[in-house]
Order: structure tokens, then sequence, then C-alpha cells
């Protein structure tokens, strides 16, 4: 089980071995976290996006590119369910963060930091997708060592701290 981290602040700074983009199912590019991974990592990540998802990515599913000028080797892209356009599935979620997990290991990544997916433009209740993220995360078999939980605002890294596991 991953040692899980709760760390306040821009995602795009953390160096670990791969950064999680909350995508869509287009994955080429967008708001949010999203914006923020590409404008960041410069236009390698998009390239790598064509290249790879001709067809884009499925919801509750995962893939990867390379990290352009990111300090991470790898981005790991997902498509969390859109709540707001009524895609309420908790099981979509919890996918996206198992298969992460699974692409993670194909990759060899042993430190991945995570956004709280869903949870933005997409709508999700903060406090459920808080519960999600540290549920699926300590439950997933995976070498994955740490995961980052990356929370961008005070209210958010509040909940997230209060729902570590009690060893965390
Ligand atoms: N670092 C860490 N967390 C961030 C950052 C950042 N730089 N920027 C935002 N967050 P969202 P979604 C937080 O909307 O809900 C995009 O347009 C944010 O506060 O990025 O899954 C995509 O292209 C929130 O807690 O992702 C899709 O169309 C969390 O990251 C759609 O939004 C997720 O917010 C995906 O929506």
């Amino acid at each position: 089980m991953p040692t899980i981290t709760p760390v306040l602040g821009d995602i795009t700074t953390q160096e670990v071995d791969a950064i999680v983009n909350a995508a869509n199912n287009a994955m080429r590019g967008g708001g949010g976290v999203d914006g923020a991974i590409h404008r960041a990592g410069g236009p390698d990540i998009l390239r790598d996006c064509i290249a790879r998802f001709p067809d884009g990515l499925a919801t509750g599913d995962a893939g990867w590119t390379t990290a352009g000028d990111l300090p991470a080797r790898w981005v790991i892209h997902t498509v969390g369910p859109n709540y707001a356009a009524g895609q309420r599935d908790r099981a979509l979620l919890e996918s996206c963060y198992r298969r992460v997990l699974e692409v993670a290991d194909e990759l060899g990544a042993r430190t991945v930091a995570f956004p709280l997916i869903s949870a933005g433009v997409y709508g999700w209740p903060l406090p459920d997708a808080v519960a999600v993220a540290v549920e699926t995360i300590t439950s997933t078999p995976t070498k994955v060592e740490e995961a980052r939980l990356v929370a961008l605002g005070d209210n958010p890294f509040a909940l997230l701290r209060e729902a570590m596991p009690p060893s965390a």
C-alpha cells in the first residue's frame, strides 16, 4: 500500500515519477489542472496525446504520455466522470485511481502525484471525491510507494488531511 501524502499546492511543480492529469475524453487539453499541466509541460504533451490517443480515452480509463518540461517523467492522464453532466457512478471515479496505479506499475513509477479527479469542472462533491481518492488508493495492490494527493486550495487540503488513514 502506498504512503499517502497530502500536499497543498500546484501539481505541476511536484518532483515525482508521474503526475496525474484530470483530462476529458478528447485528450486534447482543457481547463483546470489539464490546462495547467499542458501549459507547464509544453507542446510535447499534446503531440504525444495526439499520437498515442487518436480516438481519445474512455471515462474511467488512464494512459500515459511524456511529461515534457515538467519535473516528472510521465503524465498519466485519466478521465473522471462528469458529475455535473449526470455521470454519478462512483465506480467510474474509483476506476480512475485504480487504472492510474496500474499504468504507474507498467511504467515502474514509484512516486505519483494525483489531483482530486472530477472535483473541479466536473462537479463531484468534494468530501466524496476526497473519500474515493483515499479509499481507492489504500485498497489497490500496487508497487507505487508514495501517492501524493495535491489540493490547490485550503478547503480541499483540510478535507484531505481529515480523510487520511490513521497511520498517515
Ligand atoms: N494543481 C493541483 N490541483 C489543481 C490544479 C493544479 N494546478 N488546478 C486545478 N486543480 P479540474 P475535473 C484542482 O476542473 O473536475 C478540464 O477542463 C481543482 O481545484 O481540473 O476532473 C478537463 O479538460 C479540483 O480540485 O478537473 C476536463 O474537461 C481538481 O484539481 C475537465 O476540466 C480537479 O479539477 C475535468 O474536470
